[in-house]
């Protein structure tokens, strides 16, 4: 009778474990595990819309507070928020995108505050050569930041700063705010330093243990959920080659843009794909960057990409920036005015798509 009931004990713990699972991190903060569990939740009620830097700047602003373009079209704010922090590194104040990291932090708070969810992505410069996130002139860079290169102090460096401005992040509370982090993306293809054929996958992956390691460890940083996000692939195979272990990841995604005709198929294969590892490994699944041609297909947004996602679980889509120093019609998001504007509007409409409101 005693055998059976610890039996069953173990069992109902176990099905209570499933019920809920845990981040990456075993140390992961409360507020981690919360939106962590939130965002499983979200996956099985709709897809979440995101937008980068919506809360810092628009086609025809910058900086206004409470202001984003995304809200001008359908008066709602997206349920993600993009970050990017290039040149924090460096110990500027701005980032490559001109955005002062003192705004970052208020929008992240902002964002937070309001129960929306931020992403964090880092183009940072190439350590060994002092280059751009875009210089893929040497095949040493990766290697020469692990323990032992010529490079790895500096790379310490580097994360310091960032592990300076990770722990900045708190609520008026005093409590860390829970952001996803997404370094080293796009490396299925080969335009950053950190890409496919710019360093092996040994390395790939060491990079990222080390860097997931040293924040957790030597920082003490539990406030962070990490996503690995590849750019376009074919197989699951594929998508995992680097991948660097369930111990340090909780988000699988992909980043797509918009560049012909293949596109919604492609999309479709690598969302179905994702979503099916996802759901293999309990973590969430999601389309870290996105974006068409949306000024010039009017239809983009509920034919294109709603349709062609509408069958899969996955948590979110975010489409990349409004930027405000370059011509309308590069931006990614909507915007007061543009040509796909009544298009978004059946997006936003659509019971499929979840924005800030949906999500509080
Ligand atoms: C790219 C472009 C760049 C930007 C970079 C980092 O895709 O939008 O203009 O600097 O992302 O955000």
């Amino acid at each position: 009778m005693k055998k059976l009931l610890s039996i069953l004990l173990i069992i109902s713990s176990m099905a209570t474990f499933a019920a809920k699972p845990l981040p990456s991190d075993p140390k992961a903060t409360p507020e981690a595990v919360k939106l962590y569990q939130k965002m499983l939740n979200l996956q099985d009620k709709g897809l979440m819309f995101g937008h980068q830097d919506a809360f810092a700047y628009g086609t025809s602003w910058y900086s206004t507070e409470g202001r984003s373009d995304v809200n001008d079209v359908c008066g709602d704010h997206p349920a993600i928020f993009g970050w990017e922090l290039g040149h924090l590194e460096l110990g500027d104040k701005y980032s490559l995108d001109s955005v002062f990291f003192d705004n970052i932090r208020k929008g992240i708070q902002n964002a937070n505050q309001l129960g929306g969810i931020n992403t964090i992505s880092w183009h940072f410069r190439n350590v060994l050569t002092g280059g751009t996130a875009w210089d893929v002139t040497s095949k040493k860079t990766v290697a020469s930041m692990l323990p032992g290169g010529e490079k790895h102090q500096l790379y310490i460096q580097y994360l310091d700063k960032l592990a300076t401005f990770m722990l900045s992040l708190k609520t008026e509370k005093g409590k860390f705010i829970p952001v996803f982090f997404r370094p080293f993306h796009e490396h299925t293809g080969s335009w950053f330093w950190w890409g496919k054929n710019l360093c092996t996958v040994d390395e790939y992956k060491a990079l990222w243990r080390f860097t997931v390691t040293y924040l957790r460890e030597t920082k003490n940083i539990h406030h962070l959920l990490y996503a690995y996000s590849t750019d376009r692939f074919n197989t699951t195979e594929e998508y995992l080659e680097r991948y660097p272990g369930d111990d340090l990841i909780d988000m699988v995604a992909f980043d797509l843009y918009d560049r012909g005709p293949d596109y919604p198929a492609t999309l479709g294969n690598c969302a179905n794909l994702v979503s099916k590892i996802a759901a293999e490994k309990g973590k969430i699944a999601a389309v870290s960057e996105a974006g068409g041609p949306i000024s010039k297909n009017t239809e983009w947004w509920t034919k294109t990409l709603l349709e062609t996602l509408r069958p899969y679980k996955l948590s979110y889509v975010l489409v990349w920036r409004n930027p405000f120093n370059q011509p309308a019609h590069v931006a990614f998001g909507p915007y007061k005015g543009c040509p796909s504007e009544k298009d978004f509007i059946k997006f936003y409409n659509d019971p499929k798509t979840l924005f800030l409101k949906d999500i509080r």
